[in-house]
């Protein structure tokens, strides 16, 4: 049986987001973030953090690591694509979000919306916001006469990649200057799947 542990108030709503597309049987433990350090989840994750999986005795953390494995295992082509290449692009794609946009929209949503006022570094905030240019382009140049990142089929890479940038909107990041990308976003977190998740706990 699929256990998934996490709020969807939090980054486990990206894997509840590949449960609910996969439309897999799961129960949810809608363990809360003041919780995660927890001895009970310290024992499935020693990091003290959610979302984690199990599934049928296989403990799995970090959430673009569970995104990948259910949708190798449960998933279909196109949202699992068929080609070993197909799936380096999924990993290409997952990467680049953990690595290119979520770092610098964790500074923006810690220095907005986290942190007391008189803690918040605004230098911070415009740094990483300009540091978002760039890759956001990469992003929307790729989208350019396609509907989803790999073509014309909605696959895990863009669950992975819209997951990680919907903390743009949270921010309410300017994403003018790349409409493409900020139309393909709206696109994707309007799916029913993601709008089941936020309706969970
Ligand atoms: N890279 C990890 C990050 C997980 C993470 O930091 N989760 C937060 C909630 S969004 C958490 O568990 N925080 C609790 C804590 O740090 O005590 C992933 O993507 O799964």
């Amino acid at each position: 049986m699929l256990k998934l542990h996490g709020t969807s108030k939090s980054r486990s709503a990206r894997s509840l987001w590949a449960l609910e597309e996969l439309g897999v049987k799961y129960e949810h433990n809608p363990l809360e973030v003041p919780k995660a350090k927890s001895p009970e989840n310290l024992k499935l994750n020693p990091n003290g953090h959610i979302p984690v999986l199990e599934d049928d005795g296989h403990v799995l953390w970090e959430s673009m690591a569970i995104n990948l494995y259910l949708a190798e295992k449960y998933g279909k082509a196109p949202f699992w694509p068929a080609t070993v290449a197909g799936h380096s692009d999924c990993i290409r794609w997952s990467f680049w979000g953990m690595t290119e946009i979520e770092p610098r929209l964790m500074t923006i949503l810690i220095n907005r919306l986290f942190l007391p006022p008189d803690q918040r570094d605004e230098k911070a905030v415009q740094k990483a916001t300009d540091e978002l240019k760039a890759p956001l382009k990469v992003l929307d140049d790729q989208l350019k006469g396609h509907d989803y990142i790999l073509g014309k089929d909605f696959t895990i890479a863009d669950l992975n990649v819209a997951a990680i940038l919907s903390f743009a909107l949270l921010v309410k990041l300017d994403m003018s200057a790349t409409p493409t990308a900020h139309a393909w976003l709206q696109k994707c977190l309007g799916r029913e799947a993601n709008q089941r998740v936020r309706k969970l706990a």
